[in-house]
């Protein structure tokens, strides 16, 4: 298969380089004129893992290109995947598949209610990697990643066409669920992280932060529990605390976002979270109060 990578970000390299791998070709689509020169000065990006460093030859392009895209992998942060996705619909083949591999809800339902005739998968991913330089990652844990096909429209052969890829690939029948599970924790952790400016791990060592979370994690499970979604056998507070406690000394993406003065993705994480509780009348002021603070921290 030929898979364009839309978003060439951590997530967005890994994936190149495990497609790769397992035989398929891949190309770039990057953002920019100025970044496409960059990446074709040398026309290679690297992975480092331990002691062992591995060189990935891939081609590149403008999202301007006119070449038809059959596979298409959309790894921008997101906010930028709606409009990411306009700039390349028009390239997308009839019988095109489309994977959404970001954090955060919102874009997955609206992609797939606007093009029903598309076959959309979603994602979510535990994989970490980081840039220590342009075009060069470094592998932080190798984790597990669950898909699923959202969109009515298609069939399941899509993930057996991905054996081989990753064998930490899951096949999601109930890629909702997961994608909420997903939004949960990171509801719990990743603004308090940013407004607190710390590591995960920091958010357990005092009593005013455990408070906030405990209360966030209390109104997520009262809006997820109204929905009929059973995302843990336990409350949320729980799992949250085994993922802030096992991801200790990291840095959330939303924290490292705006300590690097960077836009965050609170509005497709707790925003959609208020969001879906405002339209069911379940009230939400923790989460609230922390989607203001983070959208001034961003201003
Ligand atoms: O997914 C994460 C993120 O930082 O976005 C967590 C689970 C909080 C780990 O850092």
């Amino acid at each position: 298969m030929h898979w364009h990578i839309l978003g060439a970000g951590a997530i967005g390299l890994l994936w190149a380089a495990k497609l790769q791998k397992a035989g398929h070709q891949v190309t770039l689509i990057l953002h920019t004129p100025e970044k496409l020169t960059r990446y074709n000065d040398t026309g290679h990006f690297q992975i480092s893992h331990n002691d062992t460093s591995e060189r990935f030859v891939a081609e590149a392009e403008l999202a301007s290109s006119e070449t038809p895209i059959s596979h298409l992998l959309v790894s921008t942060k997101s906010f930028a995947v709606i409009d990411a996705f306009a700039t390349v619909q028009q390239r997308l083949s009839d019988s095109a598949r489309v994977l959404l591999l970001h954090n955060g809800m919102g874009p997955q339902q609206q992609l797939t209610e606007k093009h029903p005739e598309l076959e959309i998968w979603a994602g979510s991913t535990t994989d970490g990697a980081y840039f220590d330089q342009p075009f060069s990652l470094v592998r932080a844990g190798i984790g597990e990643t669950h898909i699923g096909r959202l969109s009515a429209c298609g069939n399941d052969r899509l993930f057996q066409e991905l054996q081989g890829v990753d064998d930490q690939l899951h096949h999601a029948t109930d890629i909702a669920t997961v994608l909420w599970r997903k939004l949960a924790i990171n509801c719990a952790i990743n603004p308090l992280t940013a407004l607190f400016n710390c590591r995960n791990g920091e958010l357990l060592k005092y009593d005013d932060r455990r408070a906030a979370m405990a209360q966030i994690c209390k109104e997520v499970d009262d809006v997820t529990r109204a929905l009929g979604f059973t995302l843990f056998d336990r409350k949320l507070m729980e799992e949250a605390w085994d993922v802030a406690e096992l991801t200790g000394n990291n840095h959330s993406s939303m924290q490292q976002d705006v300590s690097h003065h960077r836009p965050t993705e609170i509005e497709t994480i707790t925003g959609y979270l208020c969001g879906v509780a405002d339209q069911a009348n379940i009230a939400t002021p923790a989460n609230h109060l922390v989607l203001e603070a983070v959208r001034e921290l961003s201003e």
